[in-house]
């Protein structure tokens, strides 16, 4: 692995700070620098994977309740490059209206969106793979979009359990996506989530 490029991701990361929230398209910033944005189940841990990728304890809300984070929350990174944490689905206590009006901001975004470069699908390594994250893989597909894939709560289970879990989230979803396992309790395999992260970023520079 090039240290120099871990170190730059790293700074670049942790530079990150709070833009705006949007709770429709029209609020979003400028399509003026690239973004990933982050998706996942609600309490996949979405907002504690992005703090620990930015080392910054409390930069997006984190909850024991799921379906916290409703609105598109935008980070910058300097005036480089933006993260965008993601409203969570898969919420079984939201009405149906809510699930319609977060299925048509999502699709939007994630069509739309110029400055989209990838999307970060964080799930619970323990339930990978549910109908929104397959959904979410054939909406990056069809645009293209290129697709990181990590697998959280890797402390939550064995060491070969959480390989397996792995082994078998590349076997379906055929080159889809890379895939990480990684703890934002723990900080297992973040370093390479943040690399994935950059590269996906900034490809060119250092
Ligand atoms: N054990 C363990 N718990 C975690 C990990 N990551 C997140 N959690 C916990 O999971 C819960 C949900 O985390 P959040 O980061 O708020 O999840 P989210 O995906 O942003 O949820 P929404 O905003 O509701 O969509 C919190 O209680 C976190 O402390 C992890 O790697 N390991
Ligand atoms: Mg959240």
């Amino acid at each position: 692995m090039n240290d120099d490029r871990t170190a730059f991701a790293q700074r670049l990361l942790a530079s990150a700070q709070f833009e705006c929230s949007a709770a429709a398209l029209r609020q979003t910033p400028p399509p003026d620098r690239p973004e990933v944005a982050f998706a996942g189940r609600s309490n996949a841990g979405k907002s504690s994977v992005i703090n620990r990728l930015t080392r910054q304890k409390s930069l997006a809300r984190t909850s024991k309740t799921p379906g916290r984070t409703q609105l598109l929350n935008f980070f910058t990174l300097r005036d480089e490059a933006r993260l965008v944490d993601l409203p969570g689905y898969g919420f079984a206590k939201a009405p149906p209206s809510l699930r319609r009006d977060w299925h048509r901001m999502i699709e939007g975004y994630l069509q739309g969106r110029d400055s989209l470069v990838g999307l970060v699908i964080i799930m619970d390594a323990r339930r990978p793979l549910t109908e929104t994250d397959i959904q979410m893989l054939q909406w990056c597909a069809a645009r293209p979009l290129p697709c990181i894939i990590l697998l959280n709560k890797a402390d939550k289970l064995s060491k070969g359990a959480a390989g397996a879990a792995k082994q078998q989230v590349i076997r379906a979803i055929e080159g889809a996506a890379t895939v990480e396992l990684v703890s934002a309790r723990t900080g297992t395999g973040l370093d390479a989530a943040q690399r994935a992260v950059i590269d996906l970023l900034l490809p060119q520079s250092v």
